[in-house]
Protein backbone atom coordinates (compact mmCIF):
# COMPACT_ATOMS: atom_id res chain seq x y z
CA UNK A 1 0.00 0.00 0.00
CA UNK A 2 1.00 3.74 -0.52
CA UNK A 3 0.12 6.39 0.58
CA UNK A 4 -2.63 7.17 -1.92
CA UNK A 5 -4.24 4.33 -0.60
CA UNK A 6 -5.45 6.01 2.25
CA UNK A 7 -8.10 8.60 0.81
CA UNK A 8 -8.66 11.99 1.95
CA UNK A 9 -11.63 11.02 3.61
CA UNK A 10 -10.92 11.28 7.43
CA UNK A 11 -13.48 11.02 10.29
CA UNK A 12 -12.77 12.89 13.58
CA UNK A 13 -14.49 11.14 16.65
CA UNK A 14 -14.73 13.77 19.70
CA UNK A 15 -15.06 17.13 18.98
CA UNK A 16 -13.99 18.45 22.71
CA UNK A 17 -11.40 21.50 22.22
CA UNK A 18 -8.65 19.30 20.74
CA UNK A 19 -11.07 17.22 18.67
CA UNK A 20 -12.68 20.85 17.01
CA UNK A 21 -8.76 21.51 16.84
CA UNK A 22 -7.82 18.69 14.68
CA UNK A 23 -10.97 18.74 12.49
CA UNK A 24 -10.64 22.14 11.46
CA UNK A 25 -6.75 21.57 10.55
CA UNK A 26 -7.64 18.85 8.42
CA UNK A 27 -10.50 20.83 6.51
CA UNK A 28 -8.11 23.67 6.21
CA UNK A 29 -5.55 20.96 4.16
CA UNK A 30 -8.70 20.43 2.31
CA UNK A 31 -9.63 16.96 3.66
CA UNK A 32 -12.97 15.33 3.29
CA UNK A 33 -14.24 15.47 7.09
CA UNK A 34 -16.79 14.01 8.69
CA UNK A 35 -17.12 14.35 12.66
CA UNK A 36 -19.07 13.27 15.46
CA UNK A 37 -19.55 14.00 18.82
CA UNK A 38 -21.33 12.41 21.89
CA UNK A 39 -23.10 15.41 22.57
CA UNK A 40 -24.86 17.71 19.53
CA UNK A 41 -24.19 20.87 19.08
CA UNK A 42 -20.13 20.68 19.04
CA UNK A 43 -20.16 20.29 15.31
CA UNK A 44 -22.10 23.63 13.58
CA UNK A 45 -18.42 25.61 13.24
CA UNK A 46 -17.03 22.58 11.49
CA UNK A 47 -20.01 21.81 9.47
CA UNK A 48 -19.99 25.52 8.77
CA UNK A 49 -16.81 25.32 7.34
CA UNK A 50 -17.75 21.74 5.18
CA UNK A 51 -17.23 19.13 7.57
CA UNK A 52 -19.86 16.26 7.26
CA UNK A 53 -21.84 15.62 10.92
CA UNK A 54 -22.78 11.95 11.17
CA UNK A 55 -25.69 11.22 13.39
CA UNK A 56 -24.39 8.02 15.09
CA UNK A 57 -20.36 6.77 15.62
CA UNK A 58 -21.23 4.03 12.84
CA UNK A 59 -22.11 6.38 10.55
CA UNK A 60 -19.21 7.95 11.61
CA UNK A 61 -16.59 5.18 10.50
CA UNK A 62 -18.25 3.89 8.15
CA UNK A 63 -17.53 7.59 6.04
CA UNK A 64 -14.14 7.22 5.76
CA UNK A 65 -11.29 4.66 5.89
CA UNK A 66 -9.50 6.72 8.21
CA UNK A 67 -10.80 7.21 11.85
CA UNK A 68 -9.06 9.87 14.14
CA UNK A 69 -10.21 9.02 17.87
CA UNK A 70 -9.51 12.46 20.29
CA UNK A 71 -11.90 11.48 23.50
CA UNK A 72 -11.34 12.30 26.89
CA UNK A 73 -10.21 9.26 27.84
CA UNK A 74 -9.60 5.47 27.85
CA UNK A 75 -12.79 4.65 29.21
CA UNK A 76 -14.35 6.94 26.55
CA UNK A 77 -12.75 5.13 23.78
CA UNK A 78 -13.45 1.77 24.55
CA UNK A 79 -17.15 3.27 25.38
CA UNK A 80 -17.64 4.77 21.97
CA UNK A 81 -16.06 2.33 20.01
CA UNK A 82 -17.02 -1.29 20.93
CA UNK A 83 -20.13 -1.30 19.69
CA UNK A 84 -18.86 0.02 16.26
CA UNK A 85 -15.34 -2.55 16.03
CA UNK A 86 -17.21 -4.36 13.17
CA UNK A 87 -17.55 -1.37 11.19
CA UNK A 88 -14.46 -1.03 11.73
CA UNK A 89 -12.57 -3.88 9.87
CA UNK A 90 -10.58 -3.44 6.81
CA UNK A 91 -10.49 0.32 7.94
CA UNK A 92 -7.27 2.49 9.65
CA UNK A 93 -8.21 4.01 12.96
CA UNK A 94 -5.34 6.24 15.02
CA UNK A 95 -6.19 7.22 18.64
CA UNK A 96 -5.00 10.34 19.80
CA UNK A 97 -6.61 10.39 23.04
CA UNK A 98 -4.09 10.32 26.21
CA UNK A 99 -3.70 7.39 28.09
CA UNK A 100 -1.54 4.97 29.54
CA UNK A 101 1.01 2.71 27.41
CA UNK A 102 -0.78 -0.48 28.53
CA UNK A 103 -4.38 1.07 27.50
CA UNK A 104 -2.79 1.85 24.07
CA UNK A 105 -1.31 -2.00 24.22
CA UNK A 106 -4.85 -3.27 24.50
CA UNK A 107 -6.30 -0.95 22.38
CA UNK A 108 -4.43 -1.98 19.37
CA UNK A 109 -4.18 -5.43 20.37
CA UNK A 110 -8.36 -5.25 20.66
CA UNK A 111 -8.62 -3.40 17.27
CA UNK A 112 -6.23 -6.05 15.40
CA UNK A 113 -8.70 -8.98 17.10
CA UNK A 114 -10.92 -7.27 14.81
CA UNK A 115 -9.38 -6.57 11.18
CA UNK A 116 -8.90 -2.80 12.55
CA UNK A 117 -5.40 -1.45 11.98
CA UNK A 118 -4.15 1.36 13.74
CA UNK A 119 -1.94 3.60 15.25
CA UNK A 120 -1.50 5.18 18.63
CA UNK A 121 -0.80 8.97 19.46
CA UNK A 122 0.53 11.68 21.49
CA UNK A 123 -0.19 14.70 20.93
CA UNK A 124 2.50 17.44 21.46
CA UNK A 125 0.47 20.16 21.75
CA UNK A 126 -2.04 22.53 23.06
CA UNK A 127 -5.38 23.19 20.85
CA UNK A 128 -4.25 26.44 19.62
CA UNK A 129 -0.59 24.84 18.50
CA UNK A 130 -2.73 22.66 16.09
CA UNK A 131 -1.21 23.11 12.66
CA UNK A 132 1.07 25.32 13.22
CA UNK A 133 5.19 24.93 13.39
CA UNK A 134 6.39 23.14 16.46
CA UNK A 135 3.59 21.09 17.41
CA UNK A 136 4.03 17.52 17.57
CA UNK A 137 2.62 14.03 17.38
CA UNK A 138 4.15 11.20 18.41
CA UNK A 139 2.87 8.05 16.77
CA UNK A 140 3.99 4.45 17.88
CA UNK A 141 2.06 1.25 16.01
CA UNK A 142 3.73 -0.92 12.23
CA UNK A 143 5.96 1.69 10.44
CA UNK A 144 4.42 1.08 7.05
CA UNK A 145 1.33 2.28 8.21
CA UNK A 146 2.40 5.27 10.22
CA UNK A 147 4.39 5.91 6.41
CA UNK A 148 1.18 5.55 4.67
CA UNK A 149 -0.76 7.86 7.88
CA UNK A 150 1.91 10.52 8.54
CA UNK A 151 1.48 12.44 5.15
CA UNK A 152 -2.25 12.34 5.84
CA UNK A 153 -2.06 13.77 9.19
CA UNK A 154 0.64 16.18 8.59
CA UNK A 155 -1.45 18.97 9.22
CA UNK A 156 -1.94 18.68 12.53
CA UNK A 157 1.36 18.71 13.73
CA UNK A 158 4.98 17.15 12.74
CA UNK A 159 4.57 13.35 12.65
CA UNK A 160 7.14 11.85 14.57
CA UNK A 161 7.78 8.00 14.71
CA UNK A 162 8.70 6.03 18.04
CA UNK A 163 8.70 2.95 17.56
CA UNK A 164 6.62 -0.64 16.64
CA UNK A 165 5.48 -0.68 20.45
CA UNK A 166 1.80 0.61 20.00
CA UNK A 167 2.13 1.66 23.96
CA UNK A 168 5.54 3.64 23.03
CA UNK A 169 3.77 7.04 22.37
CA UNK A 170 1.77 6.93 25.11
CA UNK A 171 4.51 6.14 27.13
CA UNK A 172 6.92 8.75 25.34
CA UNK A 173 4.30 11.46 25.98
CA UNK A 174 3.90 10.97 29.28
CA UNK A 175 7.16 10.76 30.31
CA UNK A 176 7.71 14.33 28.49
CA UNK A 177 4.66 15.77 30.20
CA UNK A 178 6.45 13.99 33.57
CA UNK A 179 9.84 16.73 32.26
CA UNK A 180 7.27 19.55 31.87
CA UNK A 181 5.38 18.98 35.28
CA UNK A 182 8.84 19.03 37.17
CA UNK A 183 9.77 22.35 35.69
CA UNK A 184 6.33 23.96 36.47
CA UNK A 185 6.48 22.49 39.87
CA UNK A 186 9.73 24.06 40.50
CA UNK A 187 8.85 27.23 39.06
CA UNK A 188 5.80 27.26 41.22
CA UNK A 189 7.48 26.27 44.42
CA UNK A 190 10.16 29.28 43.27
CA UNK A 191 7.65 31.54 43.31
CA UNK A 192 5.95 30.46 46.39
CA UNK A 193 9.14 31.14 48.13
CA UNK A 194 9.78 35.06 47.15
CA UNK A 195 6.48 35.72 48.37
CA UNK A 196 6.22 33.69 51.33
CA UNK A 197 9.50 36.00 52.63
CA UNK A 198 8.13 39.21 50.74
CA UNK A 199 10.15 39.77 47.79
CA UNK A 200 8.69 40.51 44.52
CA UNK A 201 7.47 37.96 41.80
CA UNK A 202 7.66 39.63 38.84
CA UNK A 203 11.30 41.09 39.23
CA UNK A 204 12.26 37.32 40.32
CA UNK A 205 11.10 35.47 37.43
CA UNK A 206 12.19 38.21 34.33
CA UNK A 207 15.59 38.99 36.52
CA UNK A 208 16.51 35.91 37.90
CA UNK A 209 14.32 32.52 37.40
CA UNK A 210 13.52 32.72 33.70
CA UNK A 211 17.38 33.84 32.59
CA UNK A 212 18.91 30.75 35.35
CA UNK A 213 15.79 27.99 33.62
CA UNK A 214 16.95 28.50 29.85
CA UNK A 215 20.87 28.20 30.94
CA UNK A 216 19.94 25.47 33.04
CA UNK A 217 17.21 23.12 31.27
CA UNK A 218 20.06 21.72 28.64
CA UNK A 219 21.96 20.82 31.05
CA UNK A 220 19.38 19.22 33.55
CA UNK A 221 18.08 17.19 30.52
CA UNK A 222 21.59 15.82 29.52
CA UNK A 223 22.27 15.32 32.65
CA UNK A 224 19.24 13.02 33.21
CA UNK A 225 20.42 9.52 33.50
CA UNK A 226 19.19 6.07 34.25
CA UNK A 227 21.99 4.49 36.19
CA UNK A 228 23.02 6.18 39.61
CA UNK A 229 25.85 8.26 37.95
CA UNK A 230 25.22 11.85 38.03
CA UNK A 231 28.21 13.68 35.95
CA UNK A 232 31.28 13.90 38.05
CA UNK A 233 31.23 18.09 37.96
CA UNK A 234 27.78 17.50 39.90
CA UNK A 235 29.82 16.54 43.27
CA UNK A 236 26.60 14.75 44.30
CA UNK A 237 27.76 15.35 48.19
CA UNK A 238 27.80 18.74 48.07
CA UNK A 239 24.41 18.58 45.73
CA UNK A 240 22.65 17.16 48.64
CA UNK A 241 24.24 19.53 51.24
CA UNK A 242 22.79 22.36 49.05
CA UNK A 243 18.97 20.53 48.58
CA UNK A 244 19.19 20.05 52.84
CA UNK A 245 19.34 23.15 52.45
CA UNK A 246 16.46 24.64 50.48
CA UNK A 247 14.18 21.88 51.67
CA UNK A 248 14.90 24.25 55.38
CA UNK A 249 14.24 27.49 53.77
CA UNK A 250 10.75 26.35 51.90
CA UNK A 251 10.20 24.83 55.53
CA UNK A 252 11.33 28.25 57.27
CA UNK A 253 9.19 30.21 54.55
CA UNK A 254 6.24 28.13 55.37
CA UNK A 255 5.69 27.07 52.17
CA UNK A 256 3.38 23.98 52.30
CA UNK A 257 5.43 20.79 52.26
CA UNK A 258 3.36 19.03 49.26
CA UNK A 259 5.36 21.52 47.10
CA UNK A 260 8.60 20.69 48.07
CA UNK A 261 8.70 17.00 46.39
CA UNK A 262 10.71 18.01 43.53
CA UNK A 263 13.72 18.97 45.94
CA UNK A 264 13.40 15.58 47.84
CA UNK A 265 13.47 13.41 44.83
CA UNK A 266 16.60 15.67 43.59
CA UNK A 267 17.56 15.03 47.02
CA UNK A 268 17.37 11.33 46.85
CA UNK A 269 18.98 10.93 43.66
CA UNK A 270 21.98 12.57 44.94
CA UNK A 271 22.27 10.42 47.87
CA UNK A 272 21.84 7.40 45.96
CA UNK A 273 24.78 9.17 43.61
CA UNK A 274 26.91 9.48 46.12
CA UNK A 275 26.71 6.26 47.93
CA UNK A 276 27.19 4.85 44.37
CA UNK A 277 30.78 6.59 44.51
CA UNK A 278 30.03 8.92 41.99
CA UNK A 279 31.36 11.69 43.84
CA UNK A 280 34.38 14.34 42.29
N1 LIG B 1 -6.55 20.14 25.31
C1 LIG B 1 -5.25 19.97 25.59
O1 LIG B 1 -4.54 20.90 25.87
C2 LIG B 1 -4.61 18.60 25.58
C3 LIG B 1 -3.32 18.59 24.79
C4 LIG B 1 -2.68 17.23 24.69
C5 LIG B 1 -3.68 16.13 24.33
N2 LIG B 1 -4.86 16.24 25.14
C6 LIG B 1 -5.74 15.07 25.12
O2 LIG B 1 -6.71 15.13 24.06
C7 LIG B 1 -7.88 14.45 24.48
C8 LIG B 1 -9.09 15.35 24.28
O3 LIG B 1 -8.86 16.55 24.97
P1 LIG B 1 -9.83 17.79 24.80
O4 LIG B 1 -9.05 19.01 25.14
O5 LIG B 1 -10.51 17.76 23.50
O6 LIG B 1 -10.89 17.47 25.98
P2 LIG B 1 -12.36 18.02 26.17
O7 LIG B 1 -12.51 19.38 25.61
O8 LIG B 1 -12.70 17.82 27.60
O9 LIG B 1 -13.27 17.04 25.26
C9 LIG B 1 -13.49 15.70 25.64
C10 LIG B 1 -14.19 14.99 24.51
O10 LIG B 1 -14.44 13.63 24.90
C11 LIG B 1 -15.85 13.38 24.77
N3 LIG B 1 -16.26 12.36 25.72
C12 LIG B 1 -16.03 12.35 27.05
N4 LIG B 1 -16.55 11.24 27.60
C13 LIG B 1 -17.14 10.55 26.60
C14 LIG B 1 -17.83 9.32 26.53
N5 LIG B 1 -18.03 8.56 27.62
N6 LIG B 1 -18.29 8.89 25.33
C15 LIG B 1 -18.08 9.65 24.22
N7 LIG B 1 -17.43 10.85 24.21
C16 LIG B 1 -16.96 11.27 25.40
C17 LIG B 1 -16.50 14.70 24.98
O11 LIG B 1 -17.80 14.64 24.44
P3 LIG B 1 -18.98 15.59 24.99
O12 LIG B 1 -18.76 15.77 26.46
O13 LIG B 1 -18.88 16.88 24.24
O14 LIG B 1 -20.21 14.84 24.69
C18 LIG B 1 -15.56 15.61 24.18
O15 LIG B 1 -15.79 15.49 22.81
C19 LIG B 1 -7.69 14.05 25.94
O16 LIG B 1 -7.30 12.70 26.01
C20 LIG B 1 -6.55 14.95 26.38
O17 LIG B 1 -5.78 14.41 27.44
C21 LIG B 1 -5.55 17.52 25.08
Amino acid sequence: MNTNTITERITVLGLGAMGRALAGALLAAGHDVTVWNRTPGKADGLVARGARSAPSVAEAVEASPLTVVCLLNNASVHETLEPVVGKLAGRTLVNLTSGSAQQARELASLLGEHGVRSLAGGIMAVPPMVGTEGAVILYSGERDLFDQVAPVLSPLARPHWVGEDPGFAALYDRAALSGMYGISAGAIHAVKLIHAEGGDVETFKREVLAPWMELTLPLMVAGAVVSEEVPEEYNADMQAVGLETMLATSAAAGVPDELAGHLRASLWVMRRAAQAGQVA
